[in-house]
């Protein structure tokens, strides 16, 4: 496995496309409400990431070998959605929980990030899985530094969630990113301490948990992008942007509306 480290100029314009992907989240906040079609939160993020921040979404047209080309700028995963959802007439109504992810393309290089959003008056179980996605998150951001091992960020997500009675979506993983939306390494959201690369000052990855809260099978629905959970349960995913610095890591993806890492034991 061969993982590109990145020099002075490349985090340079990494910190200024994850910043961007960043407030694209910020700029649709509002908008996410009952009534809205995810159709209609794919063309605002769009129009904004290419007339305003002169980005182009890196999603669209995206085609990863042996994939026809995805056909929108965004992904929106609703409820029993778990990643990959495609916007469409779809309209959110109050209770539903939908994940927005957005990868923009800047000066050649990608931010990626994705954020949960309650749509308005959810259930407890469907807030709480939402917290306990985003703690995982953080749990694995916090075991980023030099020396550790890919494995200590998986082994603190799965650690985390399953202590928490939910399940950890295998077949998806974080991953490498800079001049590419996917590079080495893969991410994975388990594993054990101690295994897998190690970690080097100027590696760039998300992390990006897919947390079922019942069991960890997923389906492909027919459209051949939007994966949801076998079991219909609730699904929620966080991401952000990590850099390896020289003594812990650096979130990429913040902006001002980024919110705040949850207080961790
Ligand atoms: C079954 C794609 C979809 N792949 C990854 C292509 O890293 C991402 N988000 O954080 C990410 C986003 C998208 C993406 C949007 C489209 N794809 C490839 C393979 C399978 C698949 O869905
Ligand atoms: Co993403
Ligand atoms: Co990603």
């Amino acid at each position: 496995m061969s993982v590109a480290l990145k020099n002075e100029e490349d985090i340079a314009r990494m910190r200024v496309a994850g910043r961007l992907a960043a407030e694209v989240l910020d700029f649709i906040t509002p908008y996410i409400r009952p009534g809205v079609t995810t159709g209609e939160l794919d063309r605002l993020c769009h129009d904004y990431m290419v007339k305003v921040q002169d980005c182009i979404p890196a999603p669209l047209n995206y085609s990863p070998s042996g994939h026809r080309p995805y056909p929108k700028s965004i992904c929106t995963s609703v409820n029993h959605q778990v990643c990959h959802g495609v916007p469409g007439d779809r309209k959110l109504k109050g209770g539903d929980i939908v994940n927005l992810d957005i990868t923009v393309i800047k000066d050649g290089y990608h931010g990626d990030t994705s954020r949960m959003f309650l749509v308005g008056e959810t259930s407890i179980a469907a807030r709480r899985l939402c917290e306990i996605t985003w703690e995982c998150l953080w749990k694995g951001i916090q075991a980023v530094k030099p020396g550790n091992h890919l494995g200590d960020i998986g082994h603190a997500i799965q650690s985390h969630a399953e202590a928490n009675g939910c399940s950890v979506v295998r077949e998806f993983c974080g991953h490498g990113i800079g001049r590419k939306f996917h590079e080495e390494p893969q991410v994975l959201h388990y594993g054990k301490v101690g295994a897998g690369l190690k970690l080097q000052p100027g590696m760039s990855f998300t992390i990006e948990p897919m947390i079922n809260a019942g069991k960890a099978a997923i389906r492909c629905l027919a459209d051949g992008w939007t994966i949801v959970t076998a079991d219909h349960s609730l699904s929620a995913q966080w991401e952000h942007t990590l850099l390896v610095t020289a003594t812990g890591f650096e979130v990429l993806t913040v902006s001002g509306g980024t919110p705040a890492p949850p207080p961790l034991r």
